[in-house]
């Protein structure tokens, strides 16, 4: 990894990130998702044919073969995911919000009720991996939030079949629909629905970069989340941290993607050369070792500041996916952290726990999005429709608002619709 030393005006540079560059293949995306509004199954099946190289028939996974895929992996795997599962629950009921309603004034009384979004869609990619992992980060949070029906789309192999351990995730996190489509034209069929697959009203999960357009293109028809790209990792780090476990926790992201972002920004330049000797001896013994090379000979940087106070501002203006701090004081550094998506405190919370099953969600937001949005959540799932109830002495405390607003904006259908109910003596004693 390159070692550079901060100074304030080269850093932009250091911080460079992939660019994944959405716009151009937006014109094709544009032409897929109108082929899939006008044409609807035929067009996917096209598709199917010239990106994933098969025939599809049967868009939608039978139940057979769910059962099937059961047999075709590891009861271990099958565990974990149960496992997994009871934390993911656990941590996504912590975070259902509770209904209120106050008197906000005398006489007026307003609040909030929480439901849920009646239709969701979860798109779980293919490719470079699979993620079974994906499939119940996405789906369990819906499910919490008591979403009555939750679609995956998921791209099929050259048999034409989804990965097992996806079609067994998404069976035991309780996905309603399964069904055989991948890229663009899984988020067009969601968006519009076709004849086989009912549209949904939010579309949730990572994508390469046809899939991010497309969500991109479909939102005002339907809800999206934050864009979710390559991963990314940012380390503090000072001379307490284990140089081993950083340079590993480095490895865990850069083997996602060539285009993923690894970086470590410390105090200790020692720590720094030993993190980086790690990372050398570490990513020659990698399975993903090429993928890894590639990520951190584009994206991989060791930045030396002069205090952790420094590494805290170079990391607020990245604003990392990811956040692992390990230093002597984390939770007092914790405490200036305001831009990052999921955050890991001390040396034993490597990123991977919340990758698969300490409960926290892994669909985070990258590319600097962590500066305004947060990963998916319950939250995400939910709406908060307002609810308000106005009696006598209400109404009357609101005239002096409502009225001359109203009709200085020259709407005096609103200003009477308040007068009609102050002049009606029928009403005085609500
Ligand atoms: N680290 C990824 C999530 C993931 N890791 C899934 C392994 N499987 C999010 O950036
Ligand atoms: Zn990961």
């Amino acid at each position: 990894m390159r070692i550079s030393e901060y100074e304030a005006n080269t850093i932009e540079n250091l911080l460079k990130r992939s660019q994944n560059d959405i716009n151009n293949v937006l014109p094709t995306v544009s032409d897929i998702l109108k082929d899939i509004k006008e044409n609807k199954n035929i067009a996917i099946k096209k598709y199917s044919k010239k990106f994933d190289n098969t025939d599809i028939e049967e868009l939608k996974v039978s139940k057979e073969e769910i059962a099937e895929s059961y047999n075709e992996i590891d009861n271990s795997l099958i565990n974990a995911m149960k496992k997994a599962i009871k934390n993911i629950e656990k941590f996504h009921k912590f975070q259902i919000p509770e209904k209120w309603f106050k008197e906000i004034d005398n006489g007026i009384w307003a609040g909030q009720i929480i439901r849920p979004i009646e239709n969701v869609g979860c798109y779980i990619p293919g490719g470079r991996a699979v993620y079974p992992s994906t499939i119940l980060m996405t789906v369990i949070p819906a499910k919490i939030a008591k979403v009555p029906r939750i679609v995956a789309c998921s791209p099929p192999d050259e048999n034409g079949k989804i990965a097992p351990g996806i079609l067994v995730a998404a069976d035991l996190a309780g996905v309603n629909e399964i069904y055989k489509v991948g890229g663009a034209q899984a988020i067009g069929a969601m968006a519009y629905g076709t004849e086989t697959i009912e549209p949904v009203d939010k579309i949730v999960g990572p994508g390469n970069i046809f899939v991010t357009g497309a969500k991109k293109l479909v939102y005002g028809d339907v809800d999206i989340e934050f864009p979710a790209g390559p991963s990314e990792i940012l380390i503090i780090a000072d001379s307490s941290a284990n140089p081993k476990f950083i340079a590993q926790d480095i490895l865990s992201q850069a083997e996602h993607d060539p285009n993923a972002s690894c970086f470590l920004v410390t105090d200790d330049k020692s720590l720094a050369e030993e993190v980086n000797k790690y990372v050398n001896e570490f990513s020659e013994m990698a399975i993903r070792n090429e993928i890894i090379k590639e990520s951190l000979r584009k994206y991989g940087q060791i930045i030396i500041t002069k205090s952790i106070e420094e590494s805290i501002e170079v990391s607020n203006k990245y604003a990392p996916e990811h956040l692992i701090i390990m230093t002597n004081k984390d939770e007092k550094v914790l405490e200036k952290i305001n831009n990052a998506g999921s955050i890991f405190l001390g040396q034993l919370s490597p990123v991977a726990s919340g990758d698969y099953g300490s409960g926290t969600n892994h669909v985070l937001p990258t590319a600097g999005g962590a500066r305004m949005y947060s990963g998916l959540s319950t939250e995400s799932f939910l709406k908060k429709p307002t609810v308000q109830k106005i009696n006598a002495e209400g109404l009357d405390n609101l005239k002096d608002i409502v009225i001359p607003i109203a009709e200085y904006e020259g709407f005096y259908a609103h200003s009477d619709s308040l007068k009609i109910r102050l002049n009606d003596k029928k009403n005085e004693n609500e």
